[in-house]
C-alpha cells in the first residue's frame, strides 16, 4: 500500500484504539512472517513499523557494498516451498536492493501491507492489568490496543550516536551507514572518512575507495575479513539444496549456525600441518563465512589454541594481500579470537588499502581528538575532509527494544529498569514481569549467531502455535516465572563458557557502547539445541510460564528448562539417541569391548612429552602401567593415576585423554596403573593393586623419570576409590608418603540409599542399576563395609590434603561430598568440587565436555599445591589477555 494510502487510514483511526490481538513492532524479516502466521493462526493482527515500507534492516542498510553474508539460498524464508521456488536468487550474495525487492515480493504475495502501518513508531507500551491487553501510543495515528504485543525490531537497528567530540561542528557532509540516504551518494571527487570497520565499514569500504578523491580509514580495532567471491550461486551448494530441499532446511534447522554444515569431529592437533592448512586453503576458497567459522576442526571455536592456528593463518593472507608491511601489521586482529567478534566478508577490501588514494589511520596508536569544522584531528595529525561516514555500529539487541520505547509491564515495572544490569529473559522470548509481551531474536537467543533467517522462522512459528494453544485453551496471559528466567540467565552464564565469544571486546558483549552493562547477549548454545530446548518447554506442559484466564484458572508449570551444562545435555541426548542397551545387559567381556570401542570414538588427548608403557610388580603378578610426561624438563612430581571403570571396566589406557590433559595442566609425571579387574579378580584385588602399586612407583620414581619424595594419588569413580583407599593403605602400612589425593567422582561408600543415587538414578550414563552391578561383580555383600572398598567407613582422620570433586547429576555424588566431609571433620585439609551441571562423566570427556575445563583447571591447582609447585603464572592485562587466561 502507497505511504500515503496508509498515513490516511491511519489519521481516520487517530483517537480510537485500533484494537487488535497482535500488534507487532517492525515490518522486516520477522514481523513480515509474523503478521503471515498471526493471520493463518486467526488473529487479527498490525505491525507499526518506523520506515516507510517494508525490509527492516535491508531497508535502511543501504550503503555502497551492502549485501548478505550469509549465502542467499540459506538466507531466506522457508515456511512456504512455493515461495521458495516463485523467487531465484541472481547471486551468491545478493545486495541490499535484491533482498529489498523480495522482502516486497513476499509482502505482496500473502497481501501483508494492509495490516502494516507504515512511519508509525510506537512511542511507548503499557500492560494494563484490568485489561489485560497492552496499550499502545504512537506518532502517527491511532493508539492501539491488543493482547499480545511482539517486538520484530531486529538485533542491529538502533545506530550508536557518534561518541566523538565536535560532530556537529564538522562543515562537511556526515553519514551513517545504518541510515544511509535512498538517494545515494554523490562521493566522486571528494574527500572522504570512514570511521569503524566492522562489516559495514569492510563491505563499503572498496567501493568508497573507488569513487573518492581520497578514502581515509579510521580503524580502531582490525577485524578478521574473509573474501566472499561473490557470483552465482555455488553448483555444490545449489544441488545440495535442489536434491532434497526439505531434508537440507531441516538440516539447517538442527545445526548449530543455522546454516546447513555437519558438525566437525576431528580437532587440530590430529592433523598436521599440511592438512590443516589444505583444509583452509579450501574455506578461503570458497568465500563462506559459516564455512570457515564451522568446518575447519572441531576446536576451533572452542579453544584458543585450536582458534590461534586459523588466526595464524588469516594474518598471512593479510600479509600477502597488503603491499605495505606497516599497513598491513595494523590491519592484523590481535586482540581475540577469530569468530568472538563477528568477522566479515568483503570483496577487495585488503587489496584496497594498496591503492594510492587510500590511507589506514591506526587509532591505537593515535586517537581521534576531536572531529573539527574542516576535518578530523588525531593525536599525531589533521586530516581535511568533505564528507565523513560513520560505519561505527549499532547499540545491538537491547538497543533495539529499550531504547525504541519505555515498555511498561506487570505492576508499572520498566523493561529499562528491569534489564539495567544486562537483559535478564526466558529463552530469549519473554520477560518475567511482562505478560503476553515477546521477542523475535531478542537477547537470550542465538540471534545474530545464527542464519538470523532460520532462528526467526524458528522462533516465529513457537510464538503463534503457543498463542493458538494459550486461546484454544481459554487462557488470556501468558508470562515466565522467576525460577525459569533465572535458570534460563544461568544456562546462558553455563553456555557462554563454551566457546569463545566471551573472550572479545564486541556487540554481542555490549562493549562497543561506551556505559552500556557488557555480558554476552546471544545465546551460544547453537540453533539445534536452542529449538530442542523451546520444543521441550512445550513438551514439558510449558516449563517455566504461568498461564491465566478467566475467572481465576492458573496453569503454573513452574521450573528451570535446563539445569545440565549445555554441552552435557548435547552428549546426553546423542547416548540417548544411541539406544544403546544397559552396559550391565552386555557381559563383563562385552561390556569391556564395548567400552573400547566407544574411546574409539573420542578426541585423542593432546600431544604431551611423552609416552612410556611397562610393568611393574603387582601382589599377584606384574601390572601394566603407562607413563605420561610432559614436554617440559623434568624431573617432575609424580602423580600415581587410577582409572575409572567400576572395577571392572577399563586399562591404564581408558582415561588416556584425562591424563593427558592434567599433565599439560599440572607439569606433573603421570603414571596410569592397570590394577586387576573384577569379575576375575574379585576384592580386595584393585585396592591391594592400587596400593602396591603405589608403593612401587614411589620407590622408582627417578628411574621413571619423575622426582623422587612423596607421590600424589589420583583416580576417577571406581579409581577415585583406589586412590582414597591407597591412602588410607599408606597411612596404616607405613608409607609411602602421599603428599595430596584428587578424587573425581569416586566411590566411596556401599550404601546406596543417599539422595543422589534415588535422583540420578537413570539418564545420566551411570546408572544405579550399573553401579549395583559393578558391586556386585567386585565384591560380596559381606565384604562391602570393608574401608578397602568403603573408605567412608575407615578412619578418615591423618589422610593428605583431598581434592575431592562430585557432580550434580551423579549417583555418586553424595557419597563423594560425605568422604569430603568426613575427612574434613577428622582435620585433613580438604577443597570441593561440587560441579553444578555435570554428570559422571564430565570431567574425563577431555574436548567433548568443554565447560568441564575449568574444573580442571580447579584441580591441577590444587595437585600443585599439593605438590609444592608455584601457581602457573599469567599474562598481565594488556591486548590478548582473556584469551591467555583463558588458555590457562
Ligand atoms: O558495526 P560494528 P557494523 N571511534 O559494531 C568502530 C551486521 N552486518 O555496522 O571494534 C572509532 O561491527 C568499531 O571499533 P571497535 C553484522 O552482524 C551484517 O559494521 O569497537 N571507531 C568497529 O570497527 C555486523 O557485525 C552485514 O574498536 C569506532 C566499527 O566502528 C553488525 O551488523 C553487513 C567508534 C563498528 O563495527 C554490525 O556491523 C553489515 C569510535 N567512537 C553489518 N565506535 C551483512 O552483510 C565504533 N567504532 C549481512
Amino acid at each position: 500500500m502507497p505511504d500515503a494510502m496508509v498515513a490516511t487510514r491511519a489519521s481516520s483511526e487517530r483517537g480510537t484504539a485500533q484494537q487488535v490481538d497482535v500488534a507487532v513492532v517492525g515490518a522486516g524479516f520477522a514481523g513480515l512472517y509474523l503478521l503471515h502466521r498471526l493471520r493463518k493462526a486467526g488473529f487479527n493482527a498490525v505491525a507499526l513499523e518506523e520506515a516507510g515500507d517494508v525490509g527492516g534492516t535491508w531497508y535502511w542498510n543501504r550503503y555502497p557494498g551492502a549485501r548478505c553474508d550469509i549465502q542467499t539460498i540459506d538466507y531466506s524464508y522457508t515456511f512456504d516451498p512455493e515461495l521458495e521456488t516463485a523467487w531465484t536468487w541472481s547471486e551468491k550474495y545478493a545486495t541490499q536492493p535484491e533482498i529489498l525487492r523480495y522482502l516486497g515480493f513476499v509482502a505482496d504475495r500473502y497481501d501483508l501491507r494492509k495490516d502494516i502501518r507504515f512511519r508509525t513508531k510506537v512511542t511507548e507500551a503499557k500492560w494494563d492489568e484490568k485489561t489485560e491487553r497492552w496499550h499502545l501510543t504512537t506518532d502517527n495515528g491511532a493508539p492501539v490496543s491488543c493482547r499480545h504485543y511482539i517486538m520484530a525490531t531486529g538485533c542491529l537497528s538502533a545506530p550508536k550516536p557518534p561518541e566523538i567530540d565536535g560532530v556537529k561542528d564538522f562543515k562537511g557532509e556526515v553519514y551513517f551507514t545504518g541510515r544511509w540516504p535512498h538517494d545515494g551518494v554523490d562521493l566522486a571527487g571528494k574527500r572522504v572518512a570512514v570511521i569503524g570497520t566492522g562489516s559495514s565499514a569492510v563491505q563499503s569500504i572498496p567501493l568508497i575507495a573507488e569513487q573518492a578523491a581520497h578514502l581515509t580509514v579510521f580503524q580502531r580495532t582490525p577485524n578478521f575479513a574473509l573474501p566472499a567471491h561473490n557470483g552465482p550461486a555455488p553448483s555444490d551448494r545449489m544441488s545440495l539444496l535442489q536434491s532434497d530441499r526439505a531434508a537440507y532446511r531441516e538440516q539447517a534447522r538442527q545445526s548449530m549456525a543455522g546454516v546447513p554444515y555437519p558438525q566437525q569431529t576431528v580437532v587440530s592437533w590430529q592433523l598436521s600441518d599440511a592438512e590443516r592448512r589444505e583444509r583452509f586453503e579450501r574455506a578461503w576458497a570458497a568465500g563462506d563465512l559459516v564455512h570457515m567459522l564451522t568446518q575447519l576442526w572441531a576446536d576451533q571455536a572452542v579453544d584458543v589454541d585450536g582458534n590461534r592456528i586459523v588466526q595464524d593463518l588469516i594474518r598471512e593472507k593479510i600479509r600477502s594481500a597488503v603491499k605495505d608491511p606497516e599497513t598491513a601489521a595494523a590491519l592484523m586482529p590481535d586482540d581475540h579470537p577469530f569468530g568472538a567478534k563477528r568477522p566479515c566478508l568483503d570483496t577487495n577490501y585488503y587489496a584496497t588499502y594498496n591503492r594510492p588514494n587510500v590511507t589506514l589511520v591506526n587509532l591505537r596508536k593515535e586517537p581521534i581528538k576531536a572531529i573539527t569544522a574542516g576535518g578530523i584531528s588525531t593525536s599525531s595529525r589533521s586530516f581535511d575532509l568533505d564528507v565523513i561516514v560513520f560505519a561505527t555500529g549499532f547499540d545491538a539487541m537491547t538497543g533495539a527494544i529499550r531504547a525504541v520505547h519505555p515498555i511498561t509491564g506487570r505492576g508499572g515495572r520498566s523493561l529499562t529498569d528491569v534489564w539495567a544490569q544486562g537483559p535478564q529473559s526466558y529463552l530469549g522470548l519473554t520477560v518475567e514481569g511482562f505478560p503476553n509481551f515477546f521477542m523475535i531474536t531478542g537477547p537470550g537467543s542465538p540471534s545474530v549467531l545464527s542464519n538470523m533467517a532460520v532462528s526467526i522462522e524458528q522462533h516465529v512459528d513457537w510464538v503463534v502455535d503457543r498463542l493458538a494453544a494459550l486461546r484454544d485453551a481459554g487462557f488470556t496471559t501468558i508470562e515466565p516465572t522467576e525460577t525459569a528466567q533465572a535458570g534460563w540467565n544461568r544456562h546462558m552464564a553455563d553456555c557462554s563458557m563454551v566457546t569463545l565469544h566471551r573472550l572479545a571486546n564486541t556487540w554481542y558483549t555490549g562493549a562497543n557502547v561506551p556505559g552500556k552493562v557488557q555480558g554476552l547477549m546471544p545465546y551460544t548454545g547453537g540453533v539445534g539445541p536452542y529449538r530442542s530446548i523451546c520444543d521441550e518447554v512445550v513438551n514439558r506442559g510449558m516449563l517455566g510460564f504461568k498461564l491465566t484466564g478467566p475467572g481465576g484458572a492458573t496453569q503454573c508449570n513452574d521450573g528451570e528448562v535446563v539445569r545440565l551444562q549445555p554441552d552435557v545435555r548435547l552428549v546426553l541426548n546423542l547416548l540417548a539417541t544411541l539406544n544403546l542397551p544397559p552396559i550391565e545387559s552386555m557381559g563383563a567381556q562385552g561390556a569391556c569391548a564395548f567400552v573400547n570401542e566407544f574411546n574409539k570414538s573420542r578426541p585423542a588427548g593432546r600431544p604431551i612429552g611423552e609416552i612410556v608403557d611397562g610393568t611393574l610388580p603387582g601382589p599377584d603378578g606384574p601390572l601394566p602401567y603407562r607413563v605420561y610426561k610432559p614436554a617440559s624438563s623434568g624431573p617432575h612430581p609424580v602423580v600415581v593415576y587410577f582409572h575409572g571403570g567400576g572395577w571392572v571396566l577399563g586399562d591404564e589406557q581408558s582415561d588416556e585423554p584425562f591424563c593427558r590433559d592434567m599433565v599439560r595442566r599440572t607439569g606433573m609425571m603421570f603414571v596410569s596403573v592397570g590394577y586387576r579387574h573384577a569379575p576375575e579378580h574379585r576384592f580386595p584385588a584393585a585396592a591391594e593393586d592400587g596400593y602396591a602399586a603405589t608403593r612401587w612407583i614411589a620407590e622408582h620414581a627417578a628411574e621413571l623419570g619423575g622426582k623422587p619424595g612423596p607421590v600424589l594419588v589420583a583416580g576417577w569413580s571406581a579409581g577415585g576409590n583406589i586412590a582414597a583407599v591407597t591412602c588410607q593403605l599408606a597411612r596404616d602400612r607405613g608409607g609411602p608418603d602421599i603428599a595430596g589425593q584428587l578424587l573425581v567422582c569416586p566411590v566411596t561408600d556401599c550404601d546406596f540409599d543417599r539422595p543422589s543415587y534415588n535422583e540420578n538414578a537413570t539418564g545420566y550414563f551411570l546408572t544405579r542399576s550399573l553401579m549395583y552391578w559393578f558391586w556386585d561383580l567386585y565384591c560380596s555383600p559381606s565384604d562391602r563395609a570393608d574401608p578397602r572398598v568403603s573408605p567412608l567407613r575407615g578412619k578418615v582422620a591423618g589422610l593428605p590434603p583431598a581434592f575431592v570433586v562430585t557432580c550434580e547429576f551423579d549417583p555418586l555424588r553424595d557419597e563423594g561430598i560425605a568422604y569430603a566431609e568426613a575427612m574434613s571433620a577428622a582435620g585433613v585439609p580438604v577443597e570441593q568440587l561440587k560441579a553444578r551441571g555435570h554428570f559422571h562423566s564430565s570431567f574425563t570427556m577431555v574436548d567433548v565436555v568443554i565447560t568441564g575445563v575449568s574444573g580442571r583447571v580447579q584441580m591441577a591447582k590444587a595437585l600443585r599445591r599439593f605438590a609444592g609447585l608455584p601457581e602457573v603464572s599469567r599474562d598481565e592485562p594488556g591486548p590478548g589477555f582473556k584469551i591467555a587466561a583463558a588458555a590457562s
